[in-house]
């Protein structure tokens, strides 16, 4: 006889007569869903089983890779995604949930002396009673979807940190996840209790306050229980939690508690000498929407395309370790896909990213315009000009272009945040070995910002603390008031702002100590595609394709067949030494792209100094590398 309300689960695995029913006693059976997936790991069972309960879902669903074309025909069936082309998919967020939020972001540990700058450091024991009642009952009538996934190649010796259950209750980010990360029960079974827990509820988003005082999100990584609970968006890093909040927030404390690696917001990119047969792996960060989707991406220029091949590794995410057995430093791309910036996406600036989102890629558009006649996607900078017919178009809030007041008019169509997820296995120059679960060496760690003056297009660094200092006072130009003063960076050390998950003057002790643990370390760079014309505002470089350009001086640097000219700030290269075959320059941009403007730098050690000195504990190294570069400077002026 059936035991009709037993919910425990025990007997069910027992049970060898016909199919139970999913639901006894009008409450879902659980752990008959989770046996019919085959999740065995008990921990996980408990996790899921107490956020079914705290949630109020009304079921659950086990996910699979293999589930997409199921989840992408009901999520289409009912009007969550749109046909955009054969194979295509088009979402649009709420309007108010267009990206992260900054402020609303915590990390939450129980050692207050874990309380940083850029963290938002809160107590777990506030911060995990806030969050669940936020959650309480917020996914009544929906699905609580369990979807067990890996941010590293299977076999990463970096494995251990990798692992996770996302639970959320909106299948477009199932979606997502699938996109972005490896996907399936596979990767949880054996693992015990060292998974992450990452609870994603997305709440009711017509009324959460969103950027108001009285605002109701929280995106919350409780780092030392390695468990994340975000309420109150579903959109990108903010809900997509193997992301950034495990690839990044997660890992970089994993990377720092265990002692073993660096997780950092880094493109990763290789590059091959078809000459010389010679191999470089590039990674680097830049802040976000600075440019690292469209530097992995990119070709050689044409006129080097024959000697040149740049292959894809990752756009986003890097986690770092030396390697004892070579003493090099390696780097992993965590994830499985891109969540690209779509603006300004073309078949000039980026050819492999367009066809990576072309028909038949299973990529999903969320917030570009869209035409429901014709099924059409556009955003700015995709062609010149938009749409001449302007016919079934709708801008991304789903507002008809032809019905736009006279102020709306030039109103961009796409949000400034639009973006394609597309999976890594699209991108036409996607590195044959990028599932090694090895990683691959690293030549060359870069920094750049958006900075309109006084960094060069590249200077090297080949002292190791000098290069660490170089990350940690990255920044990005504030152009308006509001974002701060003009000509001083908003500084983004290492463009991990975001994503710190512990004090500063500890990350960078880490970062002198993994890299340090090398015995044949990276060069460091800081690179520039944003110098502009003070007179005209034009871009002094072109940039996109043509920044192989001066990684390729790096790497013959670091071979020593070049020397480039000493500066107080590093080693430029000289004009001759930059391979511009192909390009026409206007005249005197180059003299300016190579120049350094000491007063102008000098100016900046000032902003400097501040910035670093809101970090207690920064290693006596930093500092001595602040002064050596200050010195070298007034020595020149
Ligand atoms: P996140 O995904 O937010 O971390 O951004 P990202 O760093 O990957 O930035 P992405 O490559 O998506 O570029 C952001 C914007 O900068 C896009 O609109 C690009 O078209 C533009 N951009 C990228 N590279 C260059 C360049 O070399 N020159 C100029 N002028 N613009 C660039
Ligand atoms: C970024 O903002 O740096 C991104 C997009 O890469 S998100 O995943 O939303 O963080
Ligand atoms: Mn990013």
């Amino acid at each position: 006889m059936v035991p009709s309300c037993d919910l425990s689960g025990e007997w069910r695995q027992e049970w060898r007569g016909p199919a139970l029913p999913e639901k006894l006693c009008g409450v879902t059976d659980i752990d008959g869903v989770m046996d019919a997936a085959g999740l065995s790991n008990q921990h996980v069972r408990d996790y899921v089983h107490r956020y079914f309960e705290l949630t109020g879902a009304d079921r659950i669903e086990v996910v699979n890779a293999s589930d997409d074309a199921r989840l992408l025909r009901e999520a289409l069936d009912a009007g969550e995604l749109a046909p955009a082309g054969e194979g295509r998919y088009y979402s649009r967020s709420h309007p108010k949930d267009t990206a992260r939020s900054e402020e609303r972001t915590v990390v939450a540990t129980s050692n207050p002396a874990d309380a940083g700058v850029y963290n938002n450091w809160r107590p777990a024991a506030e911060m995990r009673p806030l969050l669940e009642d936020r959650m309480r009952g917020a996914s009544a009538g929906k699905t609580m979807y369990v979807v067990p996934y890996l941010m590293a190649p299977p076999g990463s010796p970096l494995e251990a940190f990798a692992a996770g259950v996302e639970l959320t209750d909106t299948r477009t980010v199932v979606l997502h996840m699938i996109r972005m990360a490896r996907v399936g029960v596979d990767h949880v079974n054996d693992l015990g209790d060292s998974f992450v827990r990452a609870v994603h509820v997305t709440g009711d988003l017509d009324s959460l306050g969103q950027g108001t005082p009285d605002d109701q999100r929280w995106f919350v990584t409780l780092a030392d229980e390695r468990t994340i609970l975000h309420y109150g968006s579903s959109y990108g890093g903010n809900a997509l939690l193997g992301k950034i909040a495990h690839g990044l927030r997660q890992a970089t404390y994993d990377g720092w508690a265990s002692g073993d690696f660096l997780a950092e917001q880094f493109l990763l990119l290789g590059i091959t000498d078809k000459q010389t047969g010679r191999k470089y792996h590039v990674c680097g960060g830049m802040p976000s929407a600075s440019g690292k989707t469209n530097l992995a991406m990119t070709l050689a220029p044409d006129a080097l395309g024959d000697r040149y091949r740049v292959d894809f590794y990752g756009d986003d995410i890097a986690w770092l370790r030396a390697d004892p057995d070579d003493g090099r430093i390696y780097a992993i791309n965590p994830e499985y896909g891109a969540f690209g910036v779509a603006k300004d996406t073309n078949e000039k600036t980026n050819p492999t990213a367009v066809e990576a989102i072309a028909e038949g890629t299973g990529t999903i558009f969320t917030n570009v315009a869209y035409n429901e006649q014709t099924q059409d996607v556009w955003w700015e900078g995709k062609t010149k000009f938009p749409p001449a017919d302007v016919t079934g178009w709708r801008d991304w809030k789903g507002e008809l272009i032809s019905e736009r007041s006279e102020e709306e008019k030039d109103a961009p169509w796409a949000h400034p945040n639009s973006r394609f997820t597309t999976t890594l296995a699209n991108i036409p120059n996607i590195a044959p070995d990028y599932e090694n679960p090895k990683g691959v060496p690293v030549d060359a760690i870069i920094f750049g910002g958006r900075t309109r003056d006084r960094e060069p297009l590249v200077r090297a660094v080949t002292d190791l603390a000098e290069g660490v200092y170089d990350g940690l006072t990255l920044g990005a130009e504030a152009t308006f008031a509001a974002e701060g003063t003009e000509g001083v960076l908003r500084y983004d050390p290492m463009s991990m702002r975001p994503f710190m998950a512990y004090p500063e003057g500890a990350y960078a002790a880490h970062w002198l100590k993994v890299i340090g643990a090398a015995t044949d370390q990276p060069i460091f760079a800081h690179v520039n595609w944003f110098q502009r014309d003070p007179e005209d505002g034009h871009f002094l470089w072109p940039g996109y394709r043509d920044n192989l350009r001066p990684l390729l001086w790096l790497m013959q640097l670091r071979n020593g067949e070049v020397t480039g000219r000493q500066t107080p700030v590093g080693v430029v290269p000289t004009p001759e030494e930059l391979d511009l075959t192909g390009m026409d320059l206007r005249p005197g941009d180059l003299d300016t792209l190579l120049t350094i403007d000491t007063a102008r730098w000098q100016q900046e050690m000032a902003h400097r100094e501040e910035h670093l000195a809101q970090f207690p504990d920064l290693p006596e190294a930093i500092w001595t590398a602040h002064r050596r570069v200050a010195a070298a400077l007034d020595d020149q002026a």
